[in-house]
């Protein structure tokens, strides 16, 4: 089994896409194990992108995460279920996202690029553990 974190961005709450989204991963296998609606202020924007809080683009970032809620969830899946919803995500630049991927599709944008996943195990349970902690998940 495996498992790790999504974010359906503002972008895409306030574009209407959750479901969209949703549906893509669910349609895919995997399971939905826990979902919550947040607003992910300047605390966890730094704890969630702590690789990037250094990096030129960071303030359009945080500021972009934490403009509207965004929708947290845990996806549950076989071994290695990161690296399945990365690959239906598509790149993190949607201009090179193929057609048939979530940022394909629907992103144009770099920074608007609606979705989120943990790119390794690792990173998968520290992430579950910042949004979902305190649920015990
Ligand atoms: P991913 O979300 O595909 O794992 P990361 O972790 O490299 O990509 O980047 C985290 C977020 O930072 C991206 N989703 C994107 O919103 C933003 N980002 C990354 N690189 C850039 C960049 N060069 N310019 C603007 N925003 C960026």
């Amino acid at each position: 089994m495996g498992a790790t974190l999504v974010l359906c961005k503002p972008d895409a709450v306030e574009r209407g896409l959750v479901g969209e989204i949703v549906s893509r991963f669910e349609r895919k296998g995997l399971r939905i194990a826990a979902a919550r609606l947040l607003r992910i202020d300047e605390e966890l924007a730094a704890r969630h992108y702590a690789e990037h809080t250094d990096k030129p683009f960071y303030p359009e970032l945080r500021d972009f995460i934490g403009r509207s809620p965004t929708l947290a969830l845990v996806l549950e899946g076989p071994e290695g279920t990161y690296a399945i919803v990365r690959s239906l995500m598509g790149p993190t630049n949607p201009a090179d996202a193929p057609p048939g991927t979530i940022r394909g599709d629907f992103g144009l944008e770099v920074t608007e690029n609606l979705v989120h996943g943990s790119d390794s195990e690792a990173a998968a349970a520290r992430e579950i553990a910042l949004f979902f902690g305190d649920l015990g998940t």
